[in-house]
């Protein structure tokens, strides 16, 4: 008979392994947890896409967890409050066209809420490389971050997806890696990365969601990722902008695949 620490084992190596078969191929294949990624997560999911979210900390949620220097509060705007509502996420409004919301409340509920919409979450993986075909980028070259941060020389495996989105924060490494690895020219004003420019929180929020666009066939990026691409302002911690960027983006690609 099956001992109980087999039962437990076995349990936890099928129901991972099913969830990894399921997602090698993929429609949408976020890489970063941040508050953009995650709500583009929960829309294409409950849209009926099949979704995976790559994320590189064992604690998926980008930087929503600290707030402002740590006083774990943020703040959103009016018109971006009924994202949060749909995920369950409460606020306080101000009745100045502005919202305080606990910090933690906010990260833990972006996460399951994609979750729940039917996104798979992958954390502690990182995304190391894109794949590009015919003109088109459509897979994502996964590892275990702790591969990836002792320097062990262990190949990665390849997840393939009909979207990949950049929602990896301000370095934009998905992006990164194809203009300079990959040597693509993507929709910037140089066709390459302008990087992000120093703090403006009213414009950043702003273009925040004018940058979030598709960048080449295959390839968007959301956030603060799109702003550095961009060359948008940063904006520090009010989250209207990334909110409404995941949901624009979640629209573009739906569009696209359709
Ligand atoms: O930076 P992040 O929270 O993404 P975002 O959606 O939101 C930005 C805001 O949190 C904040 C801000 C608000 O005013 O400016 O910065 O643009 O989350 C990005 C996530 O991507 C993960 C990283 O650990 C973080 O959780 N990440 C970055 N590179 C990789 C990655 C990678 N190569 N593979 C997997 N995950």
């Amino acid at each position: 008979m099956e001992t109980m620490e087999e039962t437990i084992s076995g349990a936890i190596v099928r129901a991972f392994f099913a969830k990894l078969q399921g997602s090698l191929a993929l429609d949408v294949g976020i890489v970063g947890a941040g508050p953009s990624g995650l709500v583009a997560a929960r829309c294409l999911a409950k849209a009926g896409l099949k979704v995976a979210v790559f994320e590189s900390k064992l604690a998926p949620g980008g930087g929503t967890w600290g707030g402002g220097m740590l006083f774990n509060e943020v703040v959103v705007q009016d018109d971006a409050a009924p994202i949060l509502h749909d995920f369950g996420i409460r606020t306080q409004p101000l009745g100045n066209g502005y919202h305080t919301l606990d910090s933690v409340e906010m990260a833990s509920g972006l996460i399951f809420g994609a979750r729940q919409a039917g996104a798979t979450i992958f954390n502690a993986m990182s995304v190391e490389d894109i794949c590009v075909r015919e003109g088109k980028v459509c897979g994502l070259v996964v590892n275990w971050c702790p591969v990836r941060r002792l320097d062990m020389h262990v190949d990665p495996i390849v997840f393939t997806a009909r979207a990949v989105l950049d929602g990896t924060g301000h370095p934009s490494e998905i992006v990164r890696k194809a203009v300079d690895k990959a040597g693509l020219k993507v929709d910037s004003p140089t066709g390459g990365i302008m990087g992000e420019k120093p703090m403006w929180m009213e414009d950043g929020e702003r273009t925040t969601v004018a940058n979030t666009k598709r960048l080449y066939p295959g390839l968007y990026a959301s956030g603060m990722a799109a702003n550095n691409v961009q060359g948008g302002f940063r904006m520090g911690p009010i989250f209207g902008g990334m909110l409404k960027s995941g949901q624009k983006v979640a629209q573009l690609i739906l569009e696209d695949l359709r």
